[in-house]
Formats: structure tokens, sequence, C-alpha cells
């Protein structure tokens, strides 16, 4: 057993010896293996060669640019790519705009006259002359008369309402913009007849039995809508319900019988900014080139008395209208600009296995307005990807100045992102939606892709093959050498093993050793003769016995042939002897 052991031990030794210089495998870094056949069955000790090489072409984005190239992903509208003084750029697309379409006395050419929604009635008069929007109503119930302008009475006439409509056509499409500032500004004057029975009027005399709820009184209003008005948002208004104010007998209600009432040039009433805002953006999300704006004047008279009454109304005048508002630019929420170069493939390099040992990837940026103060973005930053993967480490944009800097100071780690592609990018990503005025240009330069890689060279070549000018020496071919000393040491073991086994020991010990491991795995043994020892005496003693006696007899045999012998013959033989 112990000479098992040995064999065993001495065969892992040989082994662990042998294969290292047969196979070399490499156990670190990414590895780029290669398949070539004619190699497989070849033994020969490897070389590995080790360089480090600028993975990227024009890294100084000189022109022309290639091979790098501008990518856009998310809203093209928001981001857009240029290269000069030799920098790749990204220029985010801010933009900032004023509304002042609407200003002034309103034109006859750009508003139209329009009835209210619903069952209406216009006013008895309604235009736009070089004064603005006006309207003049008298309401009179004596059917059988006609009013001072020229409408038969009709006590039916008590609401009427008039407005005037303009569709406005936006000069881009707001659905990339959002209003951020409005102001509405809209002026009216107003006169009326004392006939006009308002809240702080003595209505009289009580014998035409007065009533009133809501008083005779007029609407000045600006609306806001989409263009297929679906929906009218109210954006000003103001009810001069002075308007008329004086008091008039019941039957002494024409207009001569009163003096006319002004409202002078006053302002409507508009909703706050945010909520103008709100109703500007509301509107155009539905038609986001145009919106419709309605500048409208209701009348609503009431039958004050038993006795016909009349209501004159001279002019209700929309004098001014503005309404402006800027918008800026809406950056879009994960809109991303790439500038990529899709590099040579690692297995370029060479035939044989490549490893990766080390790849670190840096470049130059800045950015030439400040980020925080111009944008409400803190997430967008500089993303590095390789192969489409996301480096874990990226460069905020809130940090970029507007000198250049190193992206990273000592450059980042892309070792695990390598694979055989080497395909680089470096993204401006935008990871928040915000408003953006004024155009903001990231640039990058000095774009560095540093490979450090290891070629494992079973059998070496002349040339390294796009390894950067690596030049390798054919090496000796050592397979009979290997396979002869594998071999020999094989035979070496043999011998040792069979002497330790067996002939260290004498003929007797291997016979009993022999019979021992005969009777421990149970064969048949052959039946044995044991000679006693005075057996063994007696038959030596006669074998010595039968010699002495044998050699005896000779003896005498002789020495009669000799005493037969002539007696010169006798010297001759004693003489013979002497000179021996
Ligand atoms: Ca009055
Ligand atoms: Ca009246
Ligand atoms: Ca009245
Ligand atoms: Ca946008």
């Amino acid at each position: 057993m112990k000479q098992h052991k040995t064999i065993i031990i001495l065969s892992f030794i040989l082994i662990t010896l042998v294969i290292p210089l047969v196979n070399q495998t490499p156990s670190t870094s990414i590895i780029i293996k290669q398949t070539s056949e004619s190699r497989q069955n070849e033994l020969r000790f490897s070389a590995t060669i080790t360089n480090t090489k600028e993975w990227l072409n024009n890294t100084g984005f000189d022109q022309p640019i290639d091979p790098w190239y501008a990518e856009i992903k998310g809203d093209s509208r928001d981001i857009t790519s240029s290269e000069d003084n030799n920098e790749a750029n990204f220029i985010v697309l801010g933009d900032e705009r004023e509304f002042t379409a609407i200003n002034g006395t309103p034109q006859a050419s750009d508003w139209i006259p329009t009835p209210k929604p619903g069952f209406s009635i216009y006013p008895d008069r309604y235009t736009i002359n070089q004064y603005g929007c006006n309207a003049s109503h008298e309401y009179w119930e004596d059917a059988g008369s006609f009013n001072i302008y020229g409408v038969r009475g009709n006590q039916t006439r008590n609401r009427p309402s008039v407005l005037w409509r303009r569709v406005i056509e936006m000069p881009v499409d707001m659905n990339d913009y959002r209003i951020t500032s409005a102001n509405l500004t809209v002026i009216f004057n107003a006169s009326a007849n004392t006939n006009v029975e308002t809240p702080n009027d003595n209505l009289n005399p009580p014998a035409a039995n007065p009533t009133a709820a809501e008083y005779d009184h007029v609407k000045f209003y600006v609306q806001l809508s989409d263009l297929e008005d679906k929906v009218r948002y109210p954006a000003a208004s103001y009810e001069p319900r002075n308007l008329g104010f004086g008091d008039l007998s019941a039957y002494d209600n024409g207009p001569n019988d009163g003096i006319e009432h002004n409202i002078p040039d006053t302002q409507l009433i508009s909703v706050s900014e945010e909520v103008l805002v709100f109703y500007l953006n509301r509107i155009l999300e539905y038609d986001s080139r145009n919106f419709t704006i309605f500048l409208g004047i209701d009348i609503d008279v009431e039958d004050n008395y038993t006795e016909f009454d009349r209501d004159t109304y001279y002019s209700l005048l929309i004098k001014t209208c503005n309404l402006t508002f800027t918008y800026k630019k809406i950056i879009n929420e994960f809109t991303s600009l790439s500038w990529s170069q899709d590099g040579n493939k690692i297995s370029s390099l060479s035939n044989y296995d490549v490893i990766v040992k080390d790849a670190n990837l840096n470049f130059l940026y800045k950015v030439d307005k400040n980020w925080t103060s111009n944008t409400t973005s803190l997430n967008s930053e500089i993303r590095i990807l390789i192969n489409g993967n996301p480096h874990s480490e990226s460069i905020k944009l809130t940090k970029a100045n507007s000198t250049f800097q190193d992206a990273k100071v000592g450059g980042f780690d892309v070792t695990p992102l390598i694979t055989d592609d080497v395909n680089v990018s470096i993204q401006v990503y935008l990871a928040d939606e915000f408003r953006l005025g004024d155009n903001i240009t990231i640039s990058i330069d000095n774009a560095s892709l540093l490979i450090t890689y290891s070629i494992i060279q079973p059998d070496i070549v002349g040339s390294g093959g796009g390894g950067g000018g690596t030049k390798v020496i054919r090496g000796p071919d050592y397979t009979p050498l290997v396979i002869g000393l594998s071999v020999g040491i094989i035979a070496l073991i043999a011998v040792f093993g069979l002497y330790q086994a067996r002939y260290k020991h004498p003929p007797m010990v291997r016979k009993i050793k022999k019979l021992k491991k005969k009777i421990k795995k149970g064969k048949k043994l052959k039946s044995l003769i044991v000679i006693p020892r005075e057996e063994l005496i007696r038959i030596g003693f006669k074998n010595k016995t039968h010699q002495i006696l044998d050699d005896e007899f000779l003896q005498s045999e002789k020495l009669k042939e000799i005493a037969k012998m002539p007696n010169n013959k006798k010297i001759n033989k004693k003489s013979n002897k002497g000179e021996k």
C-alpha cells in the first residue's frame, strides 16, 4: 500500500509539472478568446505580450469629425450637435418669446362679431369703429313704437349680447413651449341714460309698482378658448353697476327725460397672472398652434315698472385690449445627445486570446453658461456608455465650469464594460423637464480611451497584428522535449515502483509475501513437503561419505596404473611435474 501511495504522489507531481508547460491560461481581466483549429493540437510554451493603446481615433474632434457621429434620443427639438474649434458640442436649445399681437384698439380686420353661445340676440347696434368695439341698445316695451336706433319696441329684447372673436396663430408649436408669464389689460368706457335703473336709484313713483331684482346692468368681458371652442375660460370682466345712475320717474322714462351718465375709462378685472397662464397653456394643449380670444358685451335690462319701461345705453365700448405673454422652450425629460465612435474590436489585435487588463476613459468638458442658474434641472448629466451600457459614474452638469476640466482626474475605469466591441458614447442626458430661455452649449474635447491588453501567444508569429507595432519573435517548439521528458519520468517511476514493490526483498521473503497474499485472497494452495532437520543431515552425510569413497577408489586405481609403467616414464612424469 505504501508503494502505491508513493506512485500516486509521484504521478501527481509529474502531472502538475508538465501541464503548465503545455497550457497557460490567464485567470484575470477580460479575455477575448480566439478559436483556431490549426493551433489547438500544438503544444508550445505561451508568450504574453502586454501593450497599451489609444483606442479612439480623432481624440481631438478635429475636422472632419469622423469617425465621431452624433445621435439624439427623445425630443429632437431640444438638443442639437455642432462641431467647431475642434470641439464637439451639445447645444441644449433654449428659446424665449413674447406674444404681443393683441394690443391697442381692436381693429375690424382682426375681430369678427359673433353671437353669445345659446339662445341669444344682438344689441340694436354693434360695430368696430375707430374707438374700438362698440355696442348700443335701447330696451323699450312699447311694441307700437320705434326706439332711438329705429328698432321696434319689444319686451323680449332684454338680454342682447355681442362678442368679437379673434383667432390667434402662434409662430411656433406651443407643444414645445410653456407660457411662463402673462398680462391682460382691457379698457372700456360706457355711457347710458339715467332712465337705466341701477341699484342706487330711487325707483318711483310707488303707483308704478317699481320692482327690481338684478336691476339694469351690462358686463364687459374677455374669454379665452381653444380653436374648436371645447373649453372657454373667463379671463377678465367688469360690470359697471352704477352705469345710468340717476332717478327718473316711471312716467318720464324716455331718453329725453333723463341725462347721459358715463363710466370713464376703466380696466376690466383680469384673473390672476397664475390663472391666466394656466388658461393659456390649457387652451394650447387642444391645439398647440391656435387659440381664440373673445371680447364680449352683455346687456341685461329689467322691466322695473308696470308702465312701459325704457332703458337706453348709448355706448358700450371696449376701447383697448392688450394681451401679452412670454413663453419658454420646454426641454423634455430623457432627451439625450451622444457623440459616439465605434472602435475596432479587441479581437482585431491578434488571432490569439487577448486579455483587456485595463480600460481608462477620460475627456475634457465645459459649459458656456452656469447650468444651475439657467435651468431647474439638477439631475441632468454627462454619461459614458460603452456598447450602450452606462458607466456607474456620471458628471452632473451643475458641476460643469466655463473652462475645460477633466471629466475625472485619473479617468474612468471602464474595463468591465469592454467586450470584444468597443463602442464609446459620451452623452448629455437631460434627466428633468425644465424650461430654457437660451441655448446652453456643453463642449467636449481630448477624449481618450487607453486600453492595456495582453496577448496570450501560444505560437508566436512575426507581427502584433494591429497591436500598436508589437514585434514578436517565433519561439522554439518544445513538443518533443516535453514528450521525451514525460516518457522518461514515467519509465523511471515504473522501475522504481517495481523495485520497491518486489525486487528489494530476498527470494524467500518474496515467496512468503506471495503466499501471504494468496492466503489473504483465499486462493487454494499447493501442498508443501517438509523435510525434517535430521533427515537433511543424514542425506548430507550420506552424500559426503559417497564422495569420499569414490575419491579413495579413484586414487587406488591411479596408483595401480603408475606401478605398471616403465621407470623413465615415471621419472619424466616426475620431472615434468617438477618443472611446473
Ligand atoms: Ca337711473
Ligand atoms: Ca328705465
Ligand atoms: Ca329698467
Ligand atoms: Ca421639448
